[in-house]
């Protein structure tokens, strides 16, 4: 799918491209022959209307209003924004754009952690896309999008089945004018584990390239010695190196003081001398309460020049109070998500802080018309998600016991219904802030609260309680991810692990203390576009290495799902999860200015081999395709 982007992109057709680029990158330009579009898409049609979408199960398909998009005048000049400001006058300049601001400056996080919060990261690019260029002319003053990373590239690849790449390509020329941010788990990359140091640096530079300019880099166990590597990769293309502290604990309670606010003041210190141009407190999972905001935000002003930017989740229902707090403490941004896809686990809604902010003189200067317009468009694509919502329908402030991140909630949901735990839920969160103890209380952000769910799954799973684990732990076969992170693959906790706990999970392998990225070797990319070219039979993009450098397996998985459906991309969301009624019509646009007319006729009786007969009008023209039927 990038192909057509490249080749159809105005400066590559006006011949404006950076050569040699080009000329670097030939295989770019190899295009694949192509095969059938409308009987892969048809195929795919059948086969989710016949057999259901994974995780949604058969269900008939619902009628939805359509998502109403705000009229805007598309032919107007692009407002400028914080884009120009970085681009102008570089990383230095845009720092002291920030620090000159009086108002708090606002991260939009909508188009990424609002809904891997709230649905499961399940929100497709079209539904992204067709409010991306809405979004930039409406508020065009944002300080950032956040529109990419964190989980969103898994699961574009891995259950919606498109190339987050091309996601990002596109929004990124329908918003030129703000600036895009993503999410990086430092040596972690988009992923669950270390990658060794050029998979990072490969990865950051090509991010940087297809259109991200702030990133924010976080370690899952807030051991700098992890982050610094991606902070260097990020200074060295030029773009916002944002090193995040995760918050975890609660520096207002005497009796827990291994993340105490002189805990916070020297990392941030030490993170500002690793070259962060901005600091952020990552406060994945809503943990900060408004006074702790207060002191934390006061305390960090003063040990650090570079602005701070401060991310909460709004799970307990005081993120409104705890931004309030923050803001006074002179925080310099803050992350909301449009009203209609803020709240709970997701961010505090942007529209909500405008009114609380009413004749305060660090109000944020947005048009809160413009964000009731935008909120109207998500509360209808909202609907198109509500399987993959996760139930939780009020604040929830036992998040303080739990302590699991916003964007963990939902997707831990679903890992616990996949192995059968969903009516024990609320045995797990307990046991997942159990597993925090037993480990020492760490701090619970992917990837380390991925293990932290593995091992709650595993207990509540085998009826274990914590003695068990000392007594019997010999016996136990650890999910593979506790193994790796005791081992080391994940880095430092503060303090290390517990000795004996480590003993009993690594049964006699040695742990070890340097930075996993030393060990591992290289990756070779030349070598994986030669693997692929022979294994997919077309030459592949250096974003397409990347993936198959990070996921392999997912990577592989999809390619075959194109190769038999082609770019199911380009369906509407109703289809693409639920396939088709009798006798329902849709329109595929499956590229600028060419779209199927797709009819559902009637579908078969099923025959002795277990397949049905589906059958279309494509365009007019009988088609009919065969499906195994599942059920
Ligand atoms: C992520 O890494 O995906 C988070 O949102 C923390």
């Amino acid at each position: 799918p990038f192909l057509e982007n490249v080749v159809k992109h105005k400066d590559f057709l006006s011949g404006k491209y950076n050569t040699s680029f080009i000329d670097t990158t030939p295989e770019l330009f190899v295009f694949p022959i192509r095969k059938d579009r409308g009987t892969k898409m048809l195929t795919y049609i059948g086969n989710v209307t016949v057999n259901g979408f994974p995780g949604i199960g058969k269900k008939k398909k619902p009628v939805f209003d359509k998502p109403v998009i705000p009229k805007i005048k598309y032919s107007e000049k692009m407002p400028n924004g914080t884009k120009q400001i970085l681009d102008q006058h570089g990383a230095e300049g845009l720092i002291s754009w920030i620090k000159d601001q009086k108002q708090v400056l606002l991260t939009d996080t909508t188009f990424r952690d609002s809904h891997q919060s709230l649905l499961a990261t399940r929100v497709r690019s079209t539904d992204l896309v067709h409010i991306a260029e809405p979004t930039a002319r409406l508020i065009p003053n944002l300080f950032s999008l956040e529109m990419w990373g964190g989980a969103t590239f898994d699961v574009a690849y891995r259950f919606l089945k498109e190339d987050p790449w091309d996601r990002l390509l596109t929004i990124r020329q329908k918003s030129p004018n703000v600036l895009l941010q993503m999410l990086l788990r430092a040596s972690n990359a988009v992923g669950y584990k270390n990658y060794p140091d050029n998979v990072i640096k490969e990865f950051v530079e090509k991010s940087a390239y297809a259109g991200i300019d702030v990133f924010r880099i976080f370690d899952s166990l807030n051991w700098v010695k992890g982050m610094s590597l991606a902070i260097d990769a990020v200074r060295d293309t030029g773009k916002i190196a944002e090193a995040a502290i995760c918050y975890t604990g609660d520096i207002l309670d005497p009796s827990r003081q291994k993340y105490n606010l002189d805990y916070y003041r020297d990392m941030a210190k030490e993170l500002e001398q690793a070259g962060a141009h901005i600091l952020a407190i990552k406060d994945m999972a809503g943990l900060l309460k408004p006074q702790a905001a207060y002191n934390l935000i006061t305390t960090l002003k003063e040990a650090v020049s570079i602005p701070i930017h401060l991310h909460t989740h709004d799970t307990s229902g005081n993120g409104i109070y705890t931004y309030a707090r923050a803001i006074d403490a002179g925080v310099d941004i803050v992350d909301v998500a449009v009203s209609s896809m803020a709240g709970l686990t997701s961010q505090p809604s942007a529209n909500t802080l405008y009114h609380a902010l009413e004749g305060n003189e660090r109000q944020p200067d947005v048009d809160i018309h413009a964000y009731e317009k935008l909120s109207q468009y998500w509360e209808g694509v909202r609907k198109y998600y509500s399987d993959f919502e996760s139930g939780m329908n009020a604040p929830h402030s036992e998040i303080y016991m739990h302590e699991m991140p916003g964007g963990q909630y939902s997707n831990l949901q679903q890992q616990a219904k996949a192995v059968g735990l969903s009516e024990k839920w609320d045995e797990v969160k307990v046991m997942y802030r159990r597993v925090n103890d037993l480990f020492g209380d760490i701090v619970k952000v992917t990837p380390s609260s991925k293990v932290v769910g593995d091992m709650a799954l595993f207990m509540v799973q085998n009826n274990l309680n914590e003695d068990d684990i000392y007594e019997r732990g010999e016996s136990l076969d650890f999910p593979d991810s506790v193994i790796e992170m005791f081992e080391g693959y994940l880095g430092q906790p503060h303090g290390g692990f517990p000795k004996e706990l480590q003993k009993i999970i690594l049964k006699g392998r040695t742990p070890f203390v340097e930075r996993p990225g030393e060990r591992l070797e290289p990756v070779n990319f030349q070598t994986i576009k030669e693997d692929l070219f022979h294994s997919l039979g077309r030459q592949v993009t250096s974003f397409e290495a990347i993936a198959q450098a990070l996921y392999p397996k997912v990577f592989s998985e999809y390619c075959k799902t194109y190769e038999a459906y082609g770019n199911i991309a380009v369906l509407d969301t109703p289809t693409f999860f639920y396939g088709m009624r009798l006798g329902e019509e849709i329109e595929v646009e499956i590229e600028q200015g060419k779209t199927l007319i797709v009819k559902l006729v009637s579908i078969g009786e099923p025959q002795a081999d277990g397949t049905r007969i589906v059958y279309f009008e494509l365009n007019g023209q009988p088609r009919e395709v065969i499906i195994k039927d599942e059920n």
